[in-house]
């Protein structure tokens, strides 16, 4: 049924499928900094700026167009609990990037939110399959709550890399903090080696 299974991912970081300090949840608790956001579907966009050749934006119709995947994740929220088995579909972000035709100096990327957040990746850490744009979950649309229309997941990262309501992206050529990176979350966040806090 799922185009990807990337629930072994862990083996890649040398891990158990529980990250530690983890505990697992068969519920989908709802973590956003300031409630749900409001948006209108007719006015609602996506662009892509910064360091690419071609700068894009697509409307809703635009981007559910895109060819999509459908992927069994396991997500890991730095407060602590984990959830296995989300089947997200979605685009993968190498899709838009290679669409913006990143430039060679790009090294990272910032992701902004409808709700002022934001949250930043190594361009590396980005360029992967299971790092997607996700428009739904279990084979719904995303819930508004899970950060419908539009999310990003990043199931080899704590939960908080992935922005809920997410409106832009901004490929740069040198690291910009987010909104909890900021705010002391480590930037590199591998649910693996615990990097939860930052240490800068
Ligand atoms: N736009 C936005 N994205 C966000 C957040 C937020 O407050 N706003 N919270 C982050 C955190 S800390 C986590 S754990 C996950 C929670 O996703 P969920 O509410 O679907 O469980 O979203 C992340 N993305
Ligand atoms: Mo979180």
């Amino acid at each position: 049924m799922v185009d990807r299974d990337v629930t072994s991912l862990h083996e890649e970081f040398n891990g158990e499928r529980l990250p530690p300090g983890q505990r697992q949840t068969e519920r989908f608790p709802v973590l956003s900094k300031s409630g749900t956001p409001s948006w209108d579907m007719e006015t609602w966009e996506f662009s892509v700026t910064g360091a690419v050749k071609n700068e894009l934006s697509y409307s809703w119709k635009e981007f559910s167009e895109l060819p999509q995947e459908r992927q069994r994740q396991d997500f890991h929220c730095v407060t602590g609990w984990s959830r296995f088995n989300n089947e997200f579909s979605g685009v993968p972000f190498p899709t838009i990037a290679q669409q913006a035709d990143v430039v060679d100096d790009a090294v990272h990327v910032l992701f902004n939110s409808l709700d002022g957040y934001s949250t930043d990746l190594p361009l590396s850490e980005c360029m992967r399959a299971e790092v997607i744009f996700a428009l739904g979950l279990d084979g719904q649309p995303l819930p508004s709550e899970h950060g419908g229309p539009l999310r990003v997941v990043t199931p080899h990262k704590y939960a908080y890399k992935g922005a809920k309501w997410v409106t832009n992206i901004t490929f740069l050529t040198e690291q910009k903090r987010g909104y909890w990176e900021k705010r002391g979350y480590s930037s590199a966040a591998n649910p693996w080696k615990e990097e939860r806090y930052s240490t800068f």
